[in-house]
């Protein structure tokens, strides 16, 4: 009983910590032995490399090549589809660590894993990686509610050098007018009030095993691959029971998973 408290205790204080800031960091969540099994699986479906796949060239960001025939067009940037992959990233979108965190974050209501939206291996490949300019992943993504959650689960190290994670603690809760976006809902870098906004940011320093749960309206952008060594992040996105994707969406081609929810230790 004394430990149950106690585990009720730290999920609402990490509740309360992503609630203020958009954003939550549980260190060392999955341990080192199932961060090495996630990254041997994901090299066996680098090489060969196993679609469906989001390549630089279709990304669209800065410093990506143009056009997949352009040199490094074809570096693979996403891993799509990552819960049909495998079963060991299925228990992962669905493991119960992260449900009962998720179920907390929700305010008790049941977590479901999206298929339409992240649903990836995010490899920063080193060479050919764009940087990612400041958003908010909703922009494109069509729910009743703008209350959605992503996992970002690290394989490996994330720092600046390698294109680690900016966020704007607290950005999940600000109204944004439109003219501050360009046309592809990315934060106009020329204007003042963004500036002073994006002078806010923090990076996100993870380590394997390290999971960064981040609100859908929080902004965050991150840089380039500047190591020799490639980058590999495992991310799903959540929403809740009575959060559903509005019908006809891009957000509904597939159907959400029901993820369970475990209350023992
Ligand atoms: O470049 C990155 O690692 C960030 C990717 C990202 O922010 C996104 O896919 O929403």
């Amino acid at each position: 009983m004394i430990g149950n408290v106690m585990v009720a205790s730290n999920l609402d204080a990490e509740a309360e910590q992503f609630h203020r800031d958009g954003y939550l960091v549980v260190r060392k969540l999955a341990s080192a032995a199932e961060c090495a099994s996630l990254r041997t699986l994901v090299d066996t479906m680098l090489d060969p490399l196993q679609g469906p796949v989001e390549f630089e060239a279709d990304t669209g960001y800065p410093g990506a090549p143009k056009h997949r025939a352009d040199a490094g067009g074809l570096t693979p940037r996403r891993l799509l589809h990552a819960y049909s992959r495998d079963p060991l990233l299925r228990a992962w979108g669905c493991d119960p660590r992260v449900a009962r965190r998720l179920e907390r974050l929700f305010g008790g209501r049941a977590p479901y894993l999206s298929q339409c939206h992240h649903n990836c291996v995010m490899t920063k490949h080193p060479g050919f990686s764009s940087l990612t300019s400041w958003h908010q992943d909703i922009r494109y993504w069509s729910f009743q509610r703008a209350d959605l959650i992503s996992t970002w689960l690290a394989l490996g190290p994330e720092r600046k050098a390698n294109g680690a994670l900016l966020v704007i603690p607290g950005s999940h809760r600000l109204e944004v007018d439109a003219q501050r976006y360009d046309q592809a809902l990315f934060l106009r870098t020329d204007l003042p009030e963004n500036q002073a906004l994006i002078a806010q940011a923090k990076m996100v320093e993870l380590d394997a095993g390290d999971l960064l749960f981040f609100h859908c309206r929080l902004f965050h952008a991150a840089g380039r691959n500047e190591t020799d060594a490639l980058k590999c992040s495992l991310v799903f996105s959540y929403h809740d029971e009575l959060n559903q994707a509005k019908p006809g969406t891009r957000s509904a081609v597939y159907p959400s998973i029901r993820v369970p929810v475990s209350h023992g230790r």
